[in-house]
């Protein structure tokens, strides 16, 4: 039996258990229950014969393995989902009647599923690119979908040009390159050509979009919502995500070479982490505004490319998300996830961004060709716990079968039913937003400020995430092939930031242009002058933001951290096995890695068992790497394991290691740095023991990026 099998579930995973099939000490049959006796030969006219068309079991198989595969998701094909339930800390009655968000006694199953964006399914992890963060509640009032992102802006204010967006950014139509990856001429000549992106690339060019793992990435919901209380009143609120394990990234070359070292990265730590018992967990934080406060701000709530600096209105932490069981099947779960802004509970309704408004029509369309059916909402892993009685009949595949004459209402023959249930019973109703309008095709003048918050985020980061910010920039736009591309985007760029486009042109040996070259933009009202609808800039009252730097989201843990401990023949046993023990008391994920596999002997004749040998891992799949000492030195200066360390060393880990191993001449760089506060431990006396709290403490700080300013 699979060792996940016995981990705790949710009230969705146990509903999913009647359909859930388990083939162990079981007969193999065909489709129909037929027993099958040889599952080896097809049905021949004599051994040596051809196939006979009779072969209906042959037929069958072949069949199904032929219809096997499904379209893959036109965005975000790329993902890895878990189960796991959402706690509430404090009611939000004040605010909303959402049940899941005002009963501090329940436990909402969730299922959460995590994407890349541009990439097909098989491509790998590391992509720079955003991630995805859906969340489908369970709860007791049907399905409550918060289909986030890992960043709290969008590159678009117009859901309309969505597939404009995603042509540009996937690979190029006429020979499919490149693959997960925005650095190449379409993407930036579109983006060159919207200066409402700019917020988002400073996201998206930041390491947020090279997270180290789904569990230290934050999640928001982007757009404005709101939430409705029981008087019918609307508060304005904004979804946040916050990571118990804080937020990090890995370095550029690490995620390029975690891209072909282990594609499956990410979702092998969510798959590893779980099944170890670490479960990943965040908390929900909300941002809540006063109907009568929406317009208190220099930028319009309704604008998905802002954000409400925590400044100006603090994130109220309301519960806690965990996950704590992986599926069953992938496709069953993680693939066949039906996901939509739209499925909404009682409590919770939309905003008129006009992004949000294009998504409500775009999720249910594309399950109907991804899924095939109108039914997707019949597939177990789809089906709300709340029960579901309709008119709705018939279709593909439909499962349910609705027993009775009538479908439709209003009947008599079944006294009307199913009847409707009037508010304030839990039924249904939109927010009673007052409109009065003119029907036009045009973009409000209150989203034309498309720099200050891109501003904004540059000026927040640190140093480091600075400089990696303007490296991914030189990288992506040193892609491009076409000049007039890379010099529209340094005239965007200098509008964000003078220090930003000096440096990128730098590393595109080129000059800042004197005059930003976006288009002119004529959508304006008739009676309107064509300069107010002008891309401008808006002084802002904030200059820098703590929560737009990965910097202060350090978490005094080791949780979950891939250390590598690096042993061979003539090693410490009983040092070993009392770090190993502490490290796992810790809760991180040791692994042992050698020059070859099996096992390794110390000193006292122990066998101690080698997980990895230097050919089958690498640096990069570790957060840090500890060196156990030997006796024999020249055994310990072995090349892979120089090169293992100083590339751990040249992606800013923690390391411990042994005095000695500093004599070899490529470790010269190490040494310089070496008893410095930039993470390298050093073991002297031989007892590892010793350094171990320092190393415990330099693993929580995840990295000491201080040191790539002497490469
Ligand atoms: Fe999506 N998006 N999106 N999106 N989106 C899809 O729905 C779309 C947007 C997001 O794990 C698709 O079922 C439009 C913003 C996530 O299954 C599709 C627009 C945000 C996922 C679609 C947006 C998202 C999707 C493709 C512009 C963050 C993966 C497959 C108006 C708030 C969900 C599918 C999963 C998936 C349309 C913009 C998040 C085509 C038209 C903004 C996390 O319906």
């Amino acid at each position: 039996m699979d060792a996940h099998k016995n981990k705790p579930g949710t009230d969705k995973t146990k509903s999913l258990q009647p359909d859930t099939e388990n083939s162990e000490q079981q007969q193999l049959s065909t489709n129909q229950g037929l027993l099958i006796n040889d599952n080896q030969n097809s049905l021949k006219a004599g051994e040596r014969g051809p196939t006979l068309m009779e072969d209906f079991i042959f037929r069958e198989k072949i069949l199904h393995f032929d219809h096997e595969r499904i379209p893959e998701r036109v965005v975000h094909a790329r993902g890895a989902g878990a189960h796991g339930y959402f706690e509430l800390y404090e009611s939000l009655k004040h605010y909303t009647k959402a049940k899941f968000l005002t009963d501090t006694s329940k436990k909402t199953p969730v299922f959460v599923r995590f994407s890349t964006v541009a990439g097909s399914r098989g491509s790998s992890d590391l992509a720079r690119d955003v991630r995805g963060f859906a969340i489908k509640f369970y709860t007791e009032e049907g399905n409550y979908d918060l289909v986030g992102n890992n960043m709290p802006v969008f590159f678009i204010q117009d859901a309309i040009k969505f597939p404009d967006l995603i042509h540009a950014a996937k690979a190029e139509p006429d020979n499919e390159i490149p693959q997960a990856a925005t650095a190449h001429d379409t993407f930036w000549d579109f983006i060159s050509l919207m200066p409402e992106s700019m917020h988002m690339i400073m996201w998206a060019m930041s390491d947020r979009a090279i997270p180290r793992s789904f569990s230290r990435m934050e999640g928001f919901g982007v757009h404005t919502f709101r939430f409705i209380n029981e008087n019918d009143v609307s508060t304005f609120v904004k979804f946040h995500w916050k990571p118990l394990l804080g937020v990090h990234s890995v370095a550029w070359d690490e995620a390029q070479k975690i891209s072909g070292k282990d594609p499956d990265f990410h979702r092998r730590d969510l798959w590893d982490a779980i099944e170890e018992g670490l479960f990943p967990e965040w908390e929900l934080g909300v941002q809540l505004v006063p109907e009568d406060k929406e317009f208190d701000f220099n930028f319009d709530l309704l604008d998905p490319t802002k954000l409400i600096p925590e400044e100006l209105i603090p994130v109220k932490i309301i519960g806690k998300l965990t996950l704590n069981k992986n599926p069953e099947n992938f496709f069953a779960e993680t693939e066949q996830i039906a996901f939509h802004p739209g499925h909404l509970v009682p409590g919770i309704d939309f905003t008129n961004d006009p992004l949000l408004q294009g998504r409500l029509f775009s999720y249910t369309d594309t399950q109907l060709s991804r899924l095939g059916s109108a039914n997707f909402h019949e597939i177990p892993i789809n089906r709300p716990l709340a029960p579901v009685h309709n008119n709705q009949r018939d279709g593909h595949m439909r499962q349910t079968i609705n027993a009775g004459k009538t479908s439709y209402q209003p009947n008599s023959i079944r006294s009307g039913c199913p009847f409707q249930t009037k508010i304030e019973d839990g039924g249904f109703s939109s927010y009673a937003e007052p409109l009065n309008a003119t029907k036009i095709r045009e973009r409000s003048k209150s989203f034309f400020d498309h720099f200050s918050q891109a501003t904004l985020f540059f000026n927040s980061q640190s140093v480091h995430e600075k400089r990696h910010l303007i490296n991914a920039l030189k990288f992506e736009l040193g892609k491009v092939e076409l000049a007039e591309i890379r010099l529209r985007m340094l005239g965007l760029l200098s509008l964000i930031s003078a220090e930003l486009a000096t440096e990128v042109a730098e590393g595109l040996g080129m000059t800042v242009p004197d005059k930003p070259m976006y288009p002119i933009n004529e959508s304006v009202p008739a009676d309107a002058a064509i300069e107010d609808y002008q891309p401008s800039i808006t002084s802002s009252t904030i200059k820098k933001s703590k929560a737009l730097s990965m910097e202060f989201t350090v978490k005094n843990t080791i949780k979950a951290r891939k250390i590598a401990l690096i042993i061979n023949n003539g090693m410490d046993g009983a040092v070993f096995n009392s770090i190993k023990t502490r490290l796992v008391a810790e809760n991180a994920l040791v692994k042992t890695v050698a020059p070859n596999l099996g096992f390794v002997q110390s000193l006292s004749n122990d066998k101690i068992k080698v997980d990895f040998s230097f050919l089958t891992t690498s640096s990069v799949l570790f957060d840090a790497v500890f060196v156990f000492d030997i006796e024999n030195n020249s055994a310990l200066l072995n090349n892979d394991l120089i090169q293992f360390v100083k590339e751990a060393y040249m992606h800013c880990k923690p390391l411990a290691l042994p005095v000695h191993l500093l004599d070899h001449e490529e470790m010269a760089a190490v040494k310089v740095y070496a008893e410095t506060e930039m993470g390298i431990i050093l073991i002297k006396d031989g007892d590892a023991n010793e350094v171990l709290e320092e190393f415990i403490k330099a693993v929580s700080a995840h990295r000491f990026w201080e040191r790539e300013a002497n490469f």
